[in-house]
């Protein structure tokens, strides 16, 4: 008889799926068809889509533990992999089949899908590059598995109430999440606070508070094979110590108290307002995801080896940002304190598994803590922490014995500032590799923020270039355009996306560039729809979409795109008949609930917004939206509507940016700076294929150093000081004219960090190019389609495998 758990996949016909929805309504759900809600569809769906995953995730499960491979642990405070069921759909090859079946049913898929929320458990860039990197993984058969925070709510929910942000709590869980598998059984302990007892070589850390991390797993599915990977988030639970001890003793409101405070630890994610504030629960909570996951690994390790020895040899954890890197103190607590390891043997393990990814150079954004909060949270991992600092000090005094200033530079504890913990330093020194994610970055890396490490381990550093997923941001994310793919070139760029080459060989068919037109014109019907039913506003889908979506943050510049909008404003009504390309001026992005100058930012849009979108002297040509509460499946909406993509941070301020190459994927063409992963863009596409304007990052250095003065430019330019002066004196807040003389003030009178005022003239200057290529269709066009061709090198695929082959040293599962 062959066993229960040995099956193969069910006949995946549609008669089959139509049964098994049928079944999970009334089984799972526990619903009559009749009065099912169509949310209750949307789940038993779910249900039926994922009882074909798992049975793969498990096969693949068993493969990797019987190869016995080398295996990654990806730590990532943020992962925001967006919806998951055309995801899931596509990967395993169903989606016709489940539109099919749903059809037969009576129900629309598109419609289910739309109904599908969309966890928000990342702020931006960084979150979503977890979620690219898991997908590869899976996809490249490679053993690796997300950890990360099963928050409760995650990034706020964004309503735009008279111009202004206003948000409101994301409880994603409300209707439960189908898609997770709550392991009752694997639980770890958490302990926070405490003191510590010395007795000769022996540390105990006595007293603490604890708290329970509960592990829920979400299955990963590559695409088009049977690999699957797991993300795993912890939830936290109060112990049963606080459950019951103060219940028993009578104590209820006391012992309700300690239960939310055990629970506030995995409540709520952080926004990034990218000046770094020391928070203790941000704290806890990173301890909270490092404590969970670390115990995790070994005990993983330790089922299939009996032993720790062989460790490093087995695992590699990385570090997405510095926001895990306590995972490294608390790996060499539990070599140390718990496996008998000495600390010399501890340290070597730790740095043979640790690696790190920094995401940015600003000095304001790095994650820094009191010496005082991580000793009365984490006494163990402070004294560890300082018997790094020592072991590394003096390894440094012998290496690099006459230089006296670096010393203090490079000490993990920065004395001049209050005493604090620099954790990008401690990643640094116990990571065997540390990367940067564009080939700019990564160079400023080693000049700037990481110079002194960079002479005393030169190794070290290397670079990744990013990369993004080409099965969710084209493949799913845009139809119309992928099919137009399929049919010239096949299937297989989703897995190979340098494929895309091919497409070169059809620049000169015109039918071909019809079909690309054609393409993007329905999307951009799509996104016109969306933007009517949502704001009330029409916009025509023969102008030009220009779109700038983004985390709101000076240094990404969206106020400059606004002096360009308020710049072409001015020019139409002074010469209206002056031939205008109609525009379409898109912006979409949160901006940090604590950051005034970000949330400034979205009123003036908005202002400006309804300021132009109501005078009937630019009525066609001219149109301004704010989209609200910008997510991943908006994303998914509003890229492939785009033509043009605005990368216009300023030179050295943005690590990589992911969002441009998504873009220029979906046939966008890129007005930027020689900022991120740009300027590889830019080698990639060719000079005469991308907008490039402003000034470059040792102009930008060079202009700080003389004295960066921006009211000359104010005084020289005509039109800027007609802009700014409009936004001073109320023009578009006239019911309160003052409404932006900061914002005003931080551009002219205040140093404007950002340089915006010295690269307007070469931005408004640029974008009149963009009018005039774009006179000209065929050739537009041309230029789009050399952009989706050169991409290949943008897919996550060939980030991943980087990362793999020099990083990580793992290889794929044979399945
Ligand atoms: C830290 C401490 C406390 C609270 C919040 C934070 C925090 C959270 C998120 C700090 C930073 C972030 C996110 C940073 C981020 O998204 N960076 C972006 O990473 C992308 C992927 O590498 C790059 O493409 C972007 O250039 C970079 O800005």
């Amino acid at each position: 008889m062959t066993s229960p758990f040995n099956y193969t996949s069910p006949t995946v016909s549609v008669e089959a799926l139509k049964h098994s929805i049928a079944y999970k309504l009334m089984f799972i759900i526990g619903k009559d068809p009749s009065i099912a809600t169509q949310h209750d569809w949307l789940n038993a769906t779910l249900f039926a889509v994922r009882d074909r995953m798992v049975e793969r995730w498990l096969r693949s499960n068993r493969a990797q533990t019987s190869q016995d491979v080398r295996q990654v642990y990806y730590l990532s405070m943020e992962f925001l992999i967006g919806r998951t069921l055309s995801n899931a759909l596509l990967s395993m090859g169903i989606y016709d089949d489940i539109k099919q079946a749903l059809d037969e049913m009576g129900f629309d898929l598109e419609e289910l899908i739309g109904e599908e929320n969309d966890p928000g458990l990342g702020n931006g860039g960084l979150g979503r590059l977890a979620a690219c990197f898991l997908d590869s993984l899976a996809t490249l058969a490679l053993p690796g598995r997300g950890y990360g925070i099963r928050y409760e709510y995650g990034m706020f929910a964004q309503n735009i109430i008279n111009g202004q942000q206003m948000e409101s709590p994301d409880y994603w869980l409300e209707y439960g999440n189908p898609w997770e598998f709550q392991r009752h059984s694997t639980r770890y302990k958490v302990r926070f606070g405490g003191r510590l007892q010395h007795e000769g070589s022996k540390t105990r850390w006595l007293e603490t508070e604890e708290v329970i991390a509960l592990a829920y797993d979400q299955v990963i599915p590559g695409f088009d094979t049977d690999a699957t990977n797991t993300l795993r988030l912890w939830g936290a639970q109060a112990s049963n110590e606080i459950n019951l001890g103060k219940f028993n003793q009578g104590d209820y409101f006391a012992a309700v108290e300690d239960k939310n405070h055990s629970e506030n630890v995995s409540r709520v994610l952080y926004p990034d307002d990218s000046t770094y504030s020391g928070r203790e629960l941000r704290l806890r909570q990173e301890y909270f995801l490092v404590s969970a996951t670390v115990q995790d690994i070994l005990n993983r390790h330790y089922v299939t080896h009996h032993t720790y020895e062989n460790l490093a040899d087995k695992i590699a954890i990385h570090l997405n940002d510095t926001h895990p890197v306590l995972s490294i103190p608390e790996l060499m607590r539990l070599l140390i304190d718990e496996h008998k390891f000495s600390w010399e043997k501890a340290w070597e393990t730790v740095t043979q598994v640790f690696s790190y990814t920094n995401h940015t150079l600003m000095s304001e954004a790095l994650e820094t803590w009191p010496v005082d909060m991580i000793g009365k949270i984490l006494p163990r991992h402070l004294e560890i922490i300082f018997q790094i600092n020592d072991h590394f000090l003096k390894e440094v005094a012998v290496k690099v014995p006459d230089d006296s200033g670096i010393l203090s530079r490079v000490s993990i504890i920065d004395e001049g500032n209050g005493r604090r913990v620099r954790m990008a330093w401690l990643a640094v020194i116990a990571s065997h590799k540390v990367n940067g994610v564009s080939a700019l970055h990564s160079e400023l890396m080693v000049q700037s923020l990481f110079v002194d490490f960079a002479h005393i381990y030169p190794d070290r550093f290397c670079n990744k270039t990013n990369g993004v997923t080409p099965r969710r941001w084209l493949g799913l994310a845009n139809k119309p355009l992928s099919k137009v793919l399929d049919d010239a070139i096949g299937h297989n760029w989703r897995t190979d996306l340098s494929q895309l080459e091919e497409l070169k060989q059809n620049i000169d068919y015109p039918s071909f560039l019809e079909a690309l037109r054609k393409a993007k014109l329905e999307n951009k019907k799509r996104l016109a729809l969306y933007i009517a039913q949502k704001l009330d506003v029409v916009v025509d889908p023969k102008s030009l979409f220009d779109v700038q979506i983004k985390r709101i943050h000076e240094y990404k510049r969206q106020l400059m795109n606004v002096l360009h909008v308020i710049t072409r404003y001015n020019r139409i009504i002074e010469d209206p008949d002056a031939g205008w390309v109609p525009r379409t001026v898109i912006f979409a992005g949160k901006a940090a609930s604590a950051y005034y100058a970000a949330k400034q930012i979205i009123r003036l849009i908005n202002d400006v917004a309804a300021v132009i979108n109501e005078d009937p002297r630019v009525r066609d040509k001219l149109k301004v939206v704010f989209i609200p509460n910008y997510s991943v499946s908006l994303a998914q909406i509003i890229i492939p509507a785009a033509d043009l993509s605005e990368q216009i941070s300023l030179a050295g301020t943005e690590a990589s940016g992911t969002s441009n190459m998504k873009f220029a994927l979906n046939g966008a063409l890129t007005i930027g700076t020689l900022d991120g992963a740009n300027v590889e863009m830019l080698e990639h596409v060719g000079e005469e294929n991308i907008f490039i304007f402003g000034n470059t990052t040792p102009q930008v250095e060079q202009l700080r150093r003389d004295g960066y003065n921006p009211h000359t430019y104010y005084e020289q330019d005509a039109e800027l000081h007609q802009v700014l002066t409009q936004i001073a004196t109320g023009v578009f807040s006239p019911n309160e004219p003052k409404r932006y003389s900061n914002l005003f003030d931080t551009l002219v009178n205040l140093g404007d960090h950002y340089q915006l005022l010295a690269d307007y003239r070469s931005y408004v200057d640029t974008q009149d190019k963009v009018d005039e290529l774009y006179k000209q269709p065929e050739e537009w066009t041309r230029r789009t389609l050399l952009n989706i061709a050169n991409m290949g090198y943008f897919s996550s695929d060939r980030t991943i495998q980087e990362y793999a082959d020099e990083i990580w040293n793992i290889k794929p599962i044979k399945l």
